[in-house]
């Protein structure tokens, strides 16, 4: 798809841009005729206004005129830049999974979402959101992380994403494991101060040391209270479920203020209702939301490291964060995506609508 961009000032802009903003195709790069000259010479006198952006922002070229499976894999066909300078909102890859407890393969789910991705149209047709005419938006890569060291991975996303959100960018994160939420909020909190937390999940991943190591998957949001990162009384902690390790898994959540919503509370409902309620609770503060793909039931989303019987529905997972709109969001994750178990890759193709329609709740998005 790096083929098909071309730099204007700063900023990088889709080869649609560049054929509306000329209105010819004859001053645009020679890999245009790649598209063949009547896909081109369509999308050079396309309606602007139904297709296209504004050109100050980024579009993904759409697959009417650009074959889905060309190009480098990035996360919505979206222009790849090394940083988040400039941009509104950015997705940025965690490829982890040192710190999962079970099945291993998490450090393979951004690639996997990235090439999963390529189905995302511009528009979300369910809300009307227009995320591409409201925000620059880009895919800035991945963390260096380092495979072999849990805690200088934490450490290494920190300083990552203390640069991010140093620009004012959104973090749009592809986990990865559930570790990764406690560095992240390091570093969200350490511009925002303590921050409400959607958190929807199967398990708590509240606990205080899991054989012997305090930093792992199930351990993120223990860690992030200690150090004052959370908002406690702002926090919900959405579809928790499973065996647990005593009676009351989640008595320790309760005690911190937290709003524990167990999936029994959500089977056979909308989640609607439920989000109303949470949109008050969030009030007007900073919130970051943190979505673990083992919340949705392993039938959905089999691809994951400790799937849990009985889950939310993809449905559910739409209501949850498109009532997310109006909150000021400041960060989303979606996390533990195991490629290795996900046989069809519909795993990972749910994991990338959903962190579109996370893109579509953010401030600022225009609807139509
Ligand atoms: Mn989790």
């Amino acid at each position: 798809m790096f083929t098909f961009l071309k730099q204007t000032g700063k900023r990088s802009v889709s080869v649609f841009e560049a054929l509306r903003t000329t209105g010819t195709i004859s001053g645009i790069a020679p890999q245009t005729a790649a598209y063949g000259g009547e896909y081109a010479v369509r999308a050079a006198n396309i309606d602007p206004k139904r297709r296209f952006s504004d050109k100050r922002y980024n579009v993904p070229p759409s697959a009417e005129f650009v074959a889905r499976v060309s190009g480098i894999a990035t996360m919505g066909k979206l222009p790849f830049q090394e940083s988040a300078e400039g941009l509104d909102a950015a997705f940025v890859g965690v490829p982890i999974d040192t710190g999962t407890s079970n099945r291993p393969g998490a450090r393979f789910g951004p690639r996997q979402i990235r090439a999963e991705s390529a189905m995302l149209r511009a528009f979300n047709g369910g809300t009307r959101a227009a995320p591409y005419e409201s925000l620059m938006v880009a895919d800035i890569g991945d963390v260096n992380v380092n495979v072999y060291d849990l805690k200088d991975t934490c450490k290494r996303i920190r300083e990552a994403y203390r640069k991010i959100v140093a620009t004012g960018c959104i973090p749009l994160t592809l986990g990865g494991d559930h570790t990764i939420a406690y560095p992240i909020l390091q570093a969200v909190a350490e511009k925002h101060g303590p921050v409400g937390l959607i958190h929807v999940d199967a398990h708590a991943d509240t606990s205080d040391v899991v054989l012997g190591e305090k930093i792992g998957h199930g351990t993120p949001f223990r860690r992030c209270v200690e150090e004052g990162l959370l908002d406690c009384k702002r926090v919900v902690q959405i579809g928790l479920r499973g065996t647990g390790y005593s009676p009351d898994a989640y008595q320790w959540s309760r005690e911190q203020g937290f709003r524990v919503v167990q999936v029994e509370e959500c089977w056979f409902k909308s989640l609607t209702p439920l989000m109303a309620e949470v949109r008050k609770q969030m009030g007007d503060g900073p919130v970051y939301l943190s979505f673990d793909i083992d919340a949705l039931d392993p039938a959905f989303a089999p691809g994951t490291g400790t799937p849990e019987i009985a889950g939310l529905t993809p449905i559910q997972a739409l209501e949850i964060i498109r009532g997310c709109r109006g909150l000021n969001l400041i960060g989303c994750d979606l996390v533990e995506v195991s490629p290795p178990y996900d046989t069809t890759g519909n795993t990972a193709l749910t994991a990338a609508n959903l962190l579109f329609e996370m893109m579509c709740v953010l401030p600022k998005i225009k609807y139509y």
